[in-house]
């Protein structure tokens, strides 16, 4: 860790800090303005689909409570906040005039967090995608990627003069894969074949919106990954595992070409009609930043006989391997040094484009415990070891030569973690979801210390 001499650990001048949350997990007023059904209304409504029947129709009420929300972002010192835009509130069909009622919450939400010195990070799908236009395919549907670029283009339109970073998609893989393959997310499909076919069709939105912003003139562009190191002795279980999660979106955007093992695989599910000539250099628009949402590595090893992960098209023969060190309460190992290595490899392979950790947190079981002043305290002393490790992690990769301009915690609230409902704790701040009332945890106070000295403290 670079140290100063007073010797703590500092991060570059311009580092941006801050935290990440997205529509559907916090927003709630799912009726609110004119906002039309999403994906996730659907799936949440339906039972069986998310533990114990939560659904997202209140969530945090951050609908109602975003200026409370911003001046909590503001007491704790961020730089930056990256939300995301619930298409439904623009396009309640996914098409057509712009809903201007619910760009008006967009509009309110930028000029609160300006107002207050944080920079805004938009990010245009996070998942919700107007169950009108799932009704006609969805992702599946090519025209899904057309109909995402008109409404990036109304967005920006709207917002455009106070948004400097718009980032198109978050997690693609996770749309996909887990939307369409394995369906334990919205809308709940179950076919391979629809996992690649909606893959290739977030990535040709992704490239359609990236162009049409760039013309726009939108300052700096992104896109957002859930990228991780995979692990394991086997080279070529761990190239296929890497080939599907990372290259598979990685390639196509700052490449132009796709994997060859993700070729292999997706021609013997459903095969490969639905890439057409001219898409690849579409997709491969110039962008500015890579998002990377990091928590944990995957590991693999060979196994004759094992079926295919669903969650993973084409792995028969691998084994994903359970973690044996610690976790956190999603299950997911704590290895905050394959962070690094995931960072200096993106800085390698993919050296003009900037990262910046869009996303990285980890949930714990977090409860209030009484103290003198009768608010009540959060003591997460896990979640702040976490954060340290991987933020010592993410010093450890600028000093060896990543590009890594900014660090965003998930999540600012506790919020609803999908198929997990409100049971998964990923906050910094602590939502109690009887009352709303929200309370900084522990890891809240020791981020904005981290943010006042730009760096860890000691070595
Ligand atoms: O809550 C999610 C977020 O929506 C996307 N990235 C991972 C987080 C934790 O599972």
């Amino acid at each position: 860790m670079m140290s100063s001499p007073d010797g703590f650990g500092r991060f570059p001048d311009d580092f941006v800090w801050g935290t990440a949350t997205a529509s559907y997990q916090i927003e709630g007023a799912v009726s609110a303005a004119g906002r039309g059904a999403s994906i996730w209304d659907t799936f949440s409504h339906t039972p069986g689909k998310v533990a114990d029947g939560h659904t997202g129709d209140v969530a945090c009420d951050h609908y109602h409570r975003y200026a409370e929300d911003v001046r909590l972002m503001a007491d704790l010192g961020l730089k930056a906040y990256r939300f995301s835009i619930a298409w439904p509130r623009i396009q309640p069909t996914g098409a057509g005039p712009v809903n201007a009622e619910g760009l008006g919450f967009y509009d309110r939400l930028v000029d609160e967090l300006l107002g207050r010195g944080i920079a805004p990070y938009a990010t245009l799908y996070h998942w919700d995608l107007p169950q009108a236009l799932e009704d006609l395919g969805g992702w599946t549907e090519r025209d899904t990627a057309f109909r995402f670029a008109d409404y990036a283009l109304a967005v920006h339109d709207r917002l455009g003069d106070r948004i400097r970073t718009w980032t198109t998609l978050n997690e693609p893989w996770v749309s996909a894969f887990l939307g369409y393959c394995s369906g334990v997310h919205a809308p709940g499909r179950r076919s391979p074949a629809a996992g690649f076919r909606a893959a290739h069709h977030l990535l040709l939105g992704h490239g359609l919106a990236a162009s049409a912003l760039r013309s726009a003139g939108a300052a700096e562009l992104a896109l957002t990954l859930n990228l991780g190191t995979i692990l394991g002795e086997d080279e070529e279980a761990v190239a296929r595992v890497d080939a599907l999660l990372n290259r598979q979106f990685l390639d196509p955007a700052l490449r132009g070409r796709y994997p060859e093992e993700v070729l292999e695989i997706a021609a013997g599910h459903g095969g490969l009609d639905h890439i057409r000539d001219g898409d690849l250099a579409v997709i491969n628009q110039p962008i500015d930043l890579l998002g990377v949402n990091y928590y944990c590595p995957t590991t693999v090893s060979r196994s004759p006989g094992e079926p295919a992960n669903p969650d993973y098209p084409g792995t028969e023969d691998i084994r994903f391997v359970p973690p044996t060190g610690p976790v956190t309460s999603m299950g997911w190992p704590i290895e905050p040094a394959s962070l690094e290595t995931l960072l200096v490899r993106l800085s390698r392979d993919y050296p003009e484009v900037g990262l910046l950790i869009t996303e990285n947190g980890a949930a714990f079981e977090d409860g209030v415990t009484d103290d003198e002043t009768g608010a009540g305290r959060v003591h997460d002393p896990e979640r702040i070891a976490f954060l340290d490790g991987h933020l010592r992690a993410a010093h450890a990769a600028i000093a060896a030569g990543a590009d890594l301009r900014g660090y965003l915690v998930w999540s600012l609230l506790d919020n609803f973690e999908w198929a997990y409902g409100y049971h998964k704790r990923f906050g910094i701040v602590y939502v109690d979801f009887s009352t709303q009332r929200r309370l900084p945890k522990d890891s809240a106070l020791w981020y904005r210390e981290v943010i006042q000295r730009n760096g860890l403290q000691g070595e």
